[in-house]
């Protein structure tokens, strides 16, 4: 095993983020692998870390002004061992291949968990939506969508939003694959209610983050209602965590966007909350302007030479990383710690660097990794197209309903398969291997293909 993260990085040594996470991987299953000499001769892992297809492209559009820009456009089929490759598109300037391979693999074993039948796969630009004019993101859309068109499809692949896209994004994508196919599918998710979408999609993330937080707390015999939570980032995963804490009683203290974040000791109740969706959604401003609006709260820019804002150091019970990549350090984890903190659920994919996932475990503080924590929201966008496909669509509770089942099913799969290898209550190596073993035993199923 140790020689095929050797290959991996020996291939690709730029590519940080994805070794970072095949090492974290690889480590969680070695039990596995012990127990299923199979998998090693038939080179699963080998497998597994080399992407199925890759599609790199130019992405060339015009911005209001005539000057014309030019991006680069991914996306990564990793594994359709299980189902149509599933998995969001991220438009951020710091997208690179290691940022889509290391998404694309984290979202094979997470769509594994979610119990239906999705494979996994993950794309972007490194376009930076934000100042940009509706008019501009539309053009960019179509442009990206003028390539993307010819590798997707309802039953190939089917994208949906991540960083920096939401539901406008996807309506323009959706608008220029309908006109490109003259076909009207269900080819991406995320899409708006009236032409295929789902209910429940904006929100399912965060409130499966907070349904997989509870269902730990529950365990130790606690709850959500009434414990102090810290929420980074203030896009679709922080605002729907937000909401459902406040749902369930709990206070929000914190939340943030790459210039800065703020802190309210009285708690970011449901106005303020609305306020926040309403600034971030519709006027698309900066977390920075909820001062202006409760002045008694205080707005900690980020720091200059970090280029980023931890707040991680306030005294706290609870913490969902809802933001971005490597977004706590080992020293961002001591302070959750100093302050109290006893639950970390990760909302953004893979927001704890290795050595605060070290320090976690070293402090037995009950850690929910993002494969199976944010898992909500892909499994919604795999009801969204059981619904396309059977052209009909169902009620937010039943929506609800079903998210909430399948949450307490990664939940229970993730400590029956822990305990099943002697890690009791380890719920990092418990979503590792259950993810693992489906991919792997539909993959010998199948053949080497
Ligand atoms: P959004 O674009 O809606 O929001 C992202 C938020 O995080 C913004 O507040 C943004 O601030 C902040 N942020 C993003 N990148 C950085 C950065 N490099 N430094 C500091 N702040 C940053 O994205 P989502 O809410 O959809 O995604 C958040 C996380 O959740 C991501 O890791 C994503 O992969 C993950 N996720 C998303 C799912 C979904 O269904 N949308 C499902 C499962 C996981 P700013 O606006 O200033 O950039
Ligand atoms: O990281 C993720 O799971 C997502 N961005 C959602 C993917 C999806 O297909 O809904």
């Amino acid at each position: 095993m140790e020689q095929a993260i050797a290959d991996c990085i020996g291939r690709d040594p730029e590519q940080r983020e994805f070794h970072q996470v095949v090492r974290e991987f690889l480590v969680s299953i070695r039990p596995v692998l012990d127990r299923h000499p199979e998998y090693r001769r038939l080179a699963v892992l080998e497998r597994l870390v080399e992407p199925e297809r890759m599609i790199l492209f130019r992405v060339p559009w015009m911005d209001d002004q005539g000057g014309v820009h030019v991006n680069r456009g991914y996306r990564v089929e990793m594994s359709s061992a299980i189902g149509p490759y599933k998995g969001g598109l991220r438009f951020h300037p710091s997208v690179n291949l290691s940022i889509i391979k290391f998404l694309a693999f984290e979202q094979v074993f997470k769509n594994s968990l979610t119990t239906l039948p999705l494979g996994g796969a993950k794309g972007g630009a490194d376009f930076d939506p934000k100042g940009r004019s509706d008019t501009e993101v539309m053009r960019f859309c179509q442009a990206f969508m003028a390539e993307l068109f010819r590798h997707i499809g309802e039953d190939t692949d089917v994208p949906a939003g991540d960083i920096g896209v939401g539901a406008r994004e996807i309506g323009y994508l959706f608008g220029m694959y309908k006109k490109l196919q003259n076909k009207f599918t269900g080819v991406l998710t995320g899409k708006g209610l009236d032409w295929g979408g789902s209910l429940i999609r904006p929100e399912s993330t965060g409130y499966g983050i907070i349904y997989f937080a509870a269902e730990m707390l529950g365990r130790c015999g606690e709850t959500v209602a009434g414990k102090r939570w810290l929420v980074s980032g203030s896009g679709n995963v922080a605002q729907f965590t937000a909401e459902k804490i406040l749902h369930l009683g709990g206070r929000v203290l914190t939340m943030s966007d790459s210039s800065g974040h703020i802190y309210d000791e009285e708690g970011i109740d449901a106005a303020k909350l609305a306020f926040i969706k309403e600034l971030k959604n519709v006027r698309r401003g900066r977390i920075r302007e909820y001062c202006d609006q409760y002045p008694q709260a205080v707005y900690v820019p980020a720091d200059p030479v970090l280029g980023w804002n931890p707040l991680w150091h306030y005294p706290a019970d609870c913490a969902v990383p809802a933001a971005t990549q490597n977004e706590i350090t080992g020293q961002d984890a001591r302070h959750l710690v100093a302050g109290g903190v006893r639950l970390v659920c990760e909302g953004a994919n893979m927001p704890s660097t290795p050595e605060a996932i070290a320090v976690f475990r070293e402090h037995a503080v009950l850690f929910g990794p993002a494969k199976a924590a944010n898992a909500g929201g892909v499994a919604v966008s795999g009801l969204e197209m059981v619904q396309d496909s059977m052209r009909m669509s169902w009620t937010r509770e039943e929506v609800d309903t079903r998210l909430h089942a399948i949450i307490r099913a990664i939940h229970r799969t993730c400590l029956d398969e822990a305990a099943a290898y002697g890690r009791e209550g380890d719920y990092v190596a418990g979503a590792n291997i259950a993810g693992f073993v489906k991919v792997a035993s539909a993959m010998l199923d199948q053949g080497l293909v």
